[in-house]
């Protein structure tokens, strides 16, 4: 856990999210501001800074985390859905702690 991730105070249940699932590895939570009618982050309980911080040890966890997407999506009633990892501060990552957002039901994001 880092002292200061808004997202490590989630997994920890000290800042209140709307959780949809959670395992031992993962929760996934609904975004606070949300792109599209269903949007969700699906978000490791280790502290990883960014897809640019893991290695092969990782590889496990982003499996995990990349096929919880369409499982999570099927259980939310879509019927397709976009995924997005932002990585970096260029890559347009504000919260430092890995996480794919799953986007579905209609999106505003452009299509490419
Ligand atoms: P990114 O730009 O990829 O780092 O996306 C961070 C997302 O996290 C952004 O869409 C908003 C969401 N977010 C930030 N703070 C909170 C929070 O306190 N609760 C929830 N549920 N989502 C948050």
């Amino acid at each position: 856990m880092s002292a200061d991730c808004i997202f490590c105070k989630i997994v920890a249940g000290a800042i209140p999210s709307t959780q949809i699932y959670a395992d031992d590895d993962v929760v996934v939570f609904k975004d606070i501001n949300p792109l599209a009618p269903v949007h969700f982050l699906i978000v490791p309980r280790a502290h990883i800074e960014s897809l640019a911080s893991c290695d092969a040890s990782h590889q496990a966890l982003l499996g995990k985390m990349l096929l919880l997407a369409p499982k999570l999506a099927k259980e939310q009633g879509l019927a397709g859905f976009r995924t997005m990892i932002n990585t970096g501060r260029d890559g347009g990552q504000e919260v430092f702690h890995i996480h794919v957002h799953v986007f579905g039901g209609g999106t505003t994001l452009p299509k490419t």
